[in-house]
């Protein structure tokens, strides 16, 4: 029989949802000795099936390895599994989706319970875990050494990128990425609500929404140099007082197709008061600055 278990290191996985079964199965798969609970115990059993252990309480788990990766549901949920399990010693990786003040905090809870922290984020749904090619990758935040550590471990079920010694920062990346994604969502609806009553086919418009996006995308290129350099008209090509115009067009268009354009006029608003500043030859990197309280 063959045998790949060799020289693999032992970890626990705390929660069994969607993305914490896929963690699973990719470290089972890889020959890690897997301990795993979850608060409603039935979700390990396909889990016990594959090869795991199956803890009976969230403290027997944690005691039975040094490694502990937890992927719960938020914060909170952090804090209620490992109320009562012993942390001296541990070392915690912690990919449960959160805010960085929380994952700042929750490094130095750990830390005064004698377990060393590292804080991840989870730039994939859970059919990119254990799937190289769809790009999927985790950040991480937090102590070096831990990471350097254990990172054949982490990167068994996606790619690794590590952000920095700052526990918050695997979630402040997270969340800008999940941000610049959710204007992307808005903008989407918008486009779609607009054809929505014509004769056009939602599937005819996706490719060509996918085409103009790639195509926009590198924007953020741009956007950075500007906030960078503090000049925010270098490499201008389309200018604040020409999008602004644009506006206009885009709102009317909205109205004759009896369309709300409230996931729109927002950021439409901020662009009027930077134009209103004077800033009419500038790109859109003053909205930065107005949305920095
Ligand atoms: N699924 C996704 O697409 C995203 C991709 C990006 C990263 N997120 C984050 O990953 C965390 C886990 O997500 P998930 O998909 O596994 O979530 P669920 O399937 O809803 O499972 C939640 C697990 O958390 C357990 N749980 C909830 N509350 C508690 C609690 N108070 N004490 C202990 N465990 C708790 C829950 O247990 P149960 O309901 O089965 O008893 C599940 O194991 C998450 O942060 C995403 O934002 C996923």
């Amino acid at each position: 029989m063959d045998d790949n278990t060799f020289g693999k290191t032992r970890l626990t996985l705390l929660g069994l949802g969607a993305m914490g079964t896929a963690l699973a199965r990719t470290w089972l798969a890889a020959g890690h000795p897997l301990t795993v609970w979850n608060r409603t115990p039935s979700r390990a059993d396909p889990l016990a099936a594959e090869g795991a252990t199956v803890a009976g309480t969230a403290a027997e788990a944690v005691a039975a390895s040094d490694l502990v990766v937890l992927c719960l549901l938020d914060d909170a949920s952090v804090g209620e599994a490992l109320a009562d399990a012993d942390l001296t010693g541990k070392d915690l990786v912690n990919l449960t989706t959160g805010t960085p003040a929380q994952a700042r905090a929750r490094a130095e809870w750990a830390e005064e319970r004698g377990a060393r922290f590292l804080d991840g984020g989870i730039m994939a749904v859970p059919p990119m875990i254990g799937v190289p090619e769809t790009g999927g990758y985790v950040f991480y935040s937090g102590s070096r050494t831990l990471f350097d550590a254990h990172l054949s471990t982490l990167a068994v079920p996606a790619g690794t990128t590590y952000v920095g010694e700052d526990p918050g920062f695997a979630a402040l990346h997270d969340v800008a990425l999940l941000s610049a994604m959710t204007g992307m969502f808005a903008g989407l609806s918008h486009a779609f609500a607009l054809i929505r009553k014509e004769d056009v086919a939602p599937g005819d418009l996706a490719p060509l929404l996918v085409n103009w996006l790639t195509a926009m995308a590198p924007s953020a290129y741009e956007l950075a140099d500007q906030l960078e350099s503090g000049d925010y008209t270098k490499g201008v090509v389309s200018n604040l007082a020409m999008m602004v115009e644009g506006n206009s067009t885009m709102l009317r268009t909205a109205e004759d197709q009896r369309v709300s354009a409230e996931l729109l006029t927002p950021f439409m608003a901020l662009m009027e008061r930077r134009l209103a500043d004077g800033h009419g030859d500038e790109g859109t990197a003053g909205v930065v600055d107005l949305l920095t309280r």
